[in-house]
């Protein structure tokens, strides 16, 4: 016990003083670091960053399709065509949805979808002009690296050309999603189809090379160790080390309801999910923010992370995403900007509107 501390001590000491912590380090926190221990050391250290804000922006999705052409065992959104509950929208539809948006002072469009079996890059090249088009003052952060893999393949582009002609037409940047775990033997269990780990990193890395800034996600709490989340964490940390390109880290909490893996799967703790967002808080000291998000954490408990470590809620959303509802969240995907302000304020942070690179914005 008393050598527990010991560690623990040295290890927190270490960070505090701005050292990089070892994959063993980060390792001993997941085996043995106490929530309690956790909240005094993030406390620590936001008083030693000199910061207490908390960033959100206003932000609603588009998911074009929930057709896919892999299988992972943790979705729950996934639909064959002609099944039920499956949607592949049509630009009329997706124009009616943007146009609903107009005026609202929306900074961004996150969009993202199901990896469909044919549309290529020019049909997703459309949605970013026509977002761009009739939300000029929006940044579009859209297409996962496992969507942009196949519809650049479907155009016969190589990653260069793909990202090269997206930007052109308007794309900002990319979110963090199909990242899961990147440890071979857990994407052979949940995600075997998915592009490798290797080509998550060169996606995003070839995109950083580009001037495209990325996001980064994690899911646990399903059939990974600790030891796969700090194998993930350290893989986006070298990478982040070599172009500075990752803007966010979101952790993504498995939720099993309406999915293959929920009969085996239970969900982890919310002691858990604090604990995870404390850890990769400290561990991951390269990626500057670290996102607690509502829809997949819940409001209380995605507040409640504020005081672990997390400094950005993302969005209004405006229950524009279902990936998190069809797997049994069932609170609404929605908030006001005042919810959300009031949510950071009664945390005991400082609410601050921000862009998509994360600059303030004084309205
Ligand atoms: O890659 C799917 C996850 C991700 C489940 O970049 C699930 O700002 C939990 O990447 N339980 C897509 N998670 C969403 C995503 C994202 C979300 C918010 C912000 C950003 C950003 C990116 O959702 C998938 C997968 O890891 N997911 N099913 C599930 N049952």
């Amino acid at each position: 016990m008393m050598d527990n501390q010991k560690t623990l001590d040295s290890i927190r000491g270490k960070h505090l003083r701005g050292e990089r912590l070892t994959p063993a380090e980060g390792l001993y926190l997941y085996e043995h670091a106490s929530l309690p221990y956790l909240a005094a050391w993030i406390a620590d250290w936001r008083e030693s960053i000199g910061s207490n804000q908390v960033f959100y922006n206003r932000n609603f999705h588009i998911e074009p399709t929930n057709l896919c052409v892999n299988h992972c065992k943790f979705c729950s959104y996934r639909k064959q065509r002609g099944e039920e509950g499956a949607w592949e929208m049509t630009m009329p539809q997706m124009e009616a949805l943007i146009r609903s948006y107009q005026g609202k002072g929306i900074t961004e469009v996150h969009v993202v979808g199901g990896v469909h079996p044919e549309w290529d890059i020019h049909y997703y090249a459309g949605i970013v002009r026509m977002i761009r088009q009739m939300l000029p003052e929006a940044h579009v952060k859209a297409f996962s690296a496992e969507e942009i893999v196949q519809m650049f393949k479907n155009a016969g582009m190589s990653l260069e050309e793909g990202f090269l002609f997206l930007k052109e037409q308007g794309l900002g940047s990319i979110p963090g999603g199909g990242a899961e775990i990147f440890a071979k033997e857990v994407r052979s269990k949940v995600c075997f189809e998915k592009i490798s780990a290797k080509q998550w990193l060169e996606v995003h890395k070839t995109a950083h090379v580009l001037g495209i800034e990325s996001n980064a996600t994690m899911l646990y709490g399903h059939v990974e160790r600790f030891e796969h989340r700090i194998d993930h964490l350290t893989q986006l940390r070298d990478l982040q080390s070599q172009t500075g390109g990752f803007n966010a880290f979101i952790p993504l909490k498995y939720r099993n309801r309406n999915n293959l893996m929920g009969t085996e799967c239970r969900e982890v703790s919310a002691l858990e999910d604090l604990r995870n967002m404390a850890i990769c808080r400290i561990y991951l000291d390269n990626i500057p923010n670290l996102k607690a998000y509502w829809p997949m954490l819940g409001k209380d408990l995605a507040q409640l992370a504020l005081t672990f470590g997390a400094n950005d809620m993302d969005g209004t959303i405006d229950e524009t995403t279902k990936i998190y509802t069809m797997a049994g969240m069932n609170e609404k995907a929605t908030m006001t900007v005042d919810s959300l302000k009031k949510l950071i304020r009664d945390a005991g942070f400082v609410p601050i509107e921000r862009d998509s690179h994360y600059r303030p914005l004084s309205l």
